[in-house]
C-alpha cells in the first residue's frame, strides 16, 4: 500500500468543514434544535437569515416533525444549496 500521505482534496476539505459546522452547532445529541439551526444559518449561511427565512427552512427540513434537524435532514439543504451554486457556476463558466 502507498504510505505517502496524501493532501486532502478541496472536496474532502469542503465536506469536512460542513460536517464540523453541523457538529459544532448540534452538540452531543447530533441534532440541531431550532435555536441551534438559526445560529448556524446566521453564522454560515447569511443569505438565508432574512426575517422568518430560517424558521421556514427549519420547518421544511424537519421531515419527521421531531422538532430538530438531524444530519440526513440537514444535508438536503446542502444538496439544494449545491444545486443553486452549480447553476450560478454554469452561468459564469458558460455551458453548451
Ligand atoms: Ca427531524
Amino acid at each position: 500500500m502507498d504510505q505517502k500521505k496524501q493532501e486532502p482534496s478541496a472536496v474532502d476539505m469542503g465536506l469536512t468543514l460542513l460536517c464540523v459546522a453541523f457538529k459544532q452547532h448540534a452538540g452531543d445529541d447530533d441534532k440541531l434544535s431550532k435555536a441551534e439551526f438559526k445560529k448556524l444559518v446566521a453564522e454560515q449561511m447569511p443569505a438565508f437569515s432574512g426575517k422568518g427565512a430560517a424558521d421556514d427552512l427549519f420547518k421544511g427540513l424537519d421531515m419527521d416533525s421531531s422538532g430538530s434537524v438531524d444530519f440526513p435532514e440537514f444535508i438536503r439543504l446542502i444538496a439544494e444549496m449545491a444545486y443553486v451554486n452549480f447553476e450560478v457556476i454554469k452561468e459564469i463558466m458558460g455551458s453548451k
